[in-house]
């Protein structure tokens, strides 16, 4: 991601809280029923098990390899996702972001060896009646692993195609039972400089630990995954292993790597690029192919794998593809300050 020094903000919290907002929340605390009407589950995966032969194994917990065999490969994804084709495992695993581990797309692959990623567990806390500190075992336990293929757009124009393997966030935060105060869900990634050393750098720009947020409602949403595989296996440490969120209607940088914290909080948190500079990059983050970035167009991007003599350049589309699921979310709310 390119860089630019922040310029105080102006927005004010009138503009980041308007009444379709408010309602939304107000319909959460009203249930939780209902939150997944309307999405078009038609059509089915196509990948399954044996698609990912030529995928180098990892080293799983054995936990990960009975999920594993019990997961529902057939899962099922909006109809359209079938025009996109995958984009291959080296490519998906050699351009990355996660500036931990270096700021170059290819400093994830090289430097992610270093992350310790079994055990693992994760702190739930905040608004919830049910919190504590987890194995990511037992965070997983309850939900069948389900494979989602999504498009994952970066605020960079580039995008990829991805079967990843995930539970639904709705699941894990419903049985953290949040309180009526519960109006955001706030996620950290971990802090080991010792392990990630785009942490040590004195150039890092980022304020650790990476943070991110969504709106409750947002969190709930039946796309809205965690991920603990990609490619019929468990994550490789440069995509966010051993857990991530995968959020496929909002730019990349929502889609948080490797997460140690949920909370669940009252206020809408400061996700890290929006801290960094805040012209640029907004909480929502929603795909927009009508809003451009301050420095570049957002109506395009590349789809990898490209090439200099076959760019690949599509067209982006609104909400990444997903409107028909997730539109709604949004009604009445200006998209432009909204960003
Ligand atoms: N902790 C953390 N999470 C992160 C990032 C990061 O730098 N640190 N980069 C984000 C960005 S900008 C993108 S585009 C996606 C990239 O995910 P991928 O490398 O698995 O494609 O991860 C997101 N999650
Ligand atoms: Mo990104």
């Amino acid at each position: 991601m390119l860089i630019k020094i922040a310029k105080p903000s102006d927005l004010r919290e009138s503009d980041v809280t308007p009444e379709s907002v408010y309602l939304s929340r107000r319909r959460f605390m009203g249930g939780l029923a209902g939150v997944g009407a309307g999405l078009a589950l038609a059509g089915r995966a196509q990948a399954a098990a044996s698609d990912y032969q030529d995928v180098p194994a990892g080293s799983p917990p054995a936990w990960f390899v009975s999920k594993l065999e019990n997961a529902e490969w057939d899962s099922v994804v909006p109809a359209d996702r079938q025009l996109d084709k995958l984009t291959p495992f080296e490519d998906a695993t050699h351009y990355n972001n996660f500036y931990e581990f270096g700021t170059g797309k290819g400093d994830p692959a090289r430097n992610a060896d270093s992350l310790e990623t079994q055990p693992w567990s994760v702190v739930i806390d905040g608004e919830v009646a049910n919190g504590g500190r987890f194995d990511l075992e037992d965070i997983a336990k309850p939900s069948r692993l389900q494979e989602r293929i999504y498009r994952l757009r970066c605020v960079e124009a580039w995008s990829m195609v991805i079967p990843w393997l995930g539970i639904p966030l709705g699941d894990v935060i419903k049985r953290a039972e949040p309180t009526s105060k519960a109006k955001y869900v706030k996620f950290e990634t971990l802090v080991a400089p010792d392990q990630m050393p785009g942490q040590d750098s004195s150039f890092a720009l980022i304020d650790w630990p990476y943070t991110e947020g969504l709106r409750m409602d947002e969190a709930m949403h039946p796309l809205a995954i965690l991920g603990l595989g990609m490619y019929g296996r468990e994550l490789p440490n440069q995509n966010g292993a051993p857990f991530r969120l995968i959020v496929p209607w909002k730019y990349g940088f929502k889609s948080i790597k490797s997460i140690v914290r949920i909370s669940l909080v009252e206020e809408q948190p400061v996700n890290s690029w929006q801290a960094i500079a805040p012209d640029e990059y907004g909480f929502y983050a929603n795909v927009n192919p009508e809003v451009d970035h301050p420095r570049w167009s957002q109506a395009t991007e590349r789809r990898l794998p490209n090439s200099l003599f076959n760019p690949n350049i599509i067209d982006t589309r609104m909400f990444n593809g997903y409107a028909d699921e997730v539109a709604s979310l949004y009604q009445g709310m200006d998209l432009r300050k909204n960003f």
